[in-house]
């Protein structure tokens, strides 16, 4: 039980709902480390949505709804943090969504997808699917379902540097969700947002809202107006400056 007036409250809920989930089966151990590496950024940004992840999370709405096949990978963590948004984000920018585990096993898979199922999603990809192999790729996420594979523009919370290197090179439009802005997946992806997933996801459900109807001249605006190298710069300065 966490105090209501703990000034570390919200922070602490977000560790126990992933030890939740790790007890129920869709985080992986490693899932558990993931997170407090995504702390210790989190602290440095000041534990909120900056200007800079907000025009990150605007841009990347943007290019999901320009996709004419976007996909939500959801790993482990994601699963347990957000399932819901991932189902109202999948809906707004009509995304397929897929399982895609660094630690797979066809039980996690099917839990993580019941959990999806539960929160709206309509049909999960990459359970206990045949699938495609990423050319180069050394981890188990180099299997990538049929939906991934078609896919333009994919949203990847929390992903591994190498895979997202070879999605980029495969040609498809990434957007990783990192509070890492030095990471080799941040570097790497098209659009690059310096935010806690738990705080991202809702944003870009906002943004979904209330660009769903927007027509492609404002969209395009948007994403060439956004700049990653620059976005990444200023993450980086942010940090630097709480220091
Ligand atoms: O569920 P699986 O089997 O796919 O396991 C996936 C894990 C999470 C174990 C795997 O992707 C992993 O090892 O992740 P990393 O490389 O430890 O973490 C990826 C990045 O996510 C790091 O740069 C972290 O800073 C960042 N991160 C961690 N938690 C959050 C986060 N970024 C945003 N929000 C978070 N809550």
């Amino acid at each position: 039980m966490i105090p209501e007036k703990h000034p570390r409250r919200v922070s602490l809920e977000v560790r126990h709902k992933l030890v939740d989930g790790f007890k129920k089966g869709l985080v992986a151990q490693a899932g558990l480390i993931a997170q407090g590496r995504g702390e210790a950024f989190d602290y440095l940004v000041g534990e909120k949505t900056s200007v800079i992840a907000r025009k990150a999370e605007e841009a990347a709405v943007a290019l999901m709804l320009l996709a004419e096949n976007p996909v939500i990978s959801v790993n482990g963590n994601a699963a347990a943090l957000c399932p819901g948004e991932i189902a109202r984000l999948a809906s707004l920018v009509k995304a397929k969504v897929e399982v895609n585990l660094f630690y797979r096993s066809v039980e996690r898979e099917k839990k993580i997808a019941n959990v999806l199922k539960k929160a709206g999603v309509k049909k999960v990809y990459g359970v206990a699917s045949k699938p495609k192999k990423i050319a180069g790729l050394q981890s188990n996420r180099r299997m990538i379902d049929e939906a991934l594979w078609n896919s333009d523009v994919v949203l990847v919370p929390l992903e591994d540097g190498d895979r997202t290197e070879a999605l980029v090179k495969m040609g498809k439009k990434v957007i990783a969700i990192d509070l890492n802005p030095m990471s080799r997946t941040s570097r790497k992806a098209t659009v690059t947002i310096v935010d806690n997933i738990v705080r991202a996801m809702p944003e870009m459900v906002k943004h979904a809202g209330k660009l769903k109807k927007a027509d492609e001249k404002k969209l395009r605006v948007i994403v060439n107006k956004f700049n990653n190298k620059k976005n990444l710069k200023n993450a980086e300065k942010l940090i630097r400056k709480s220091l």
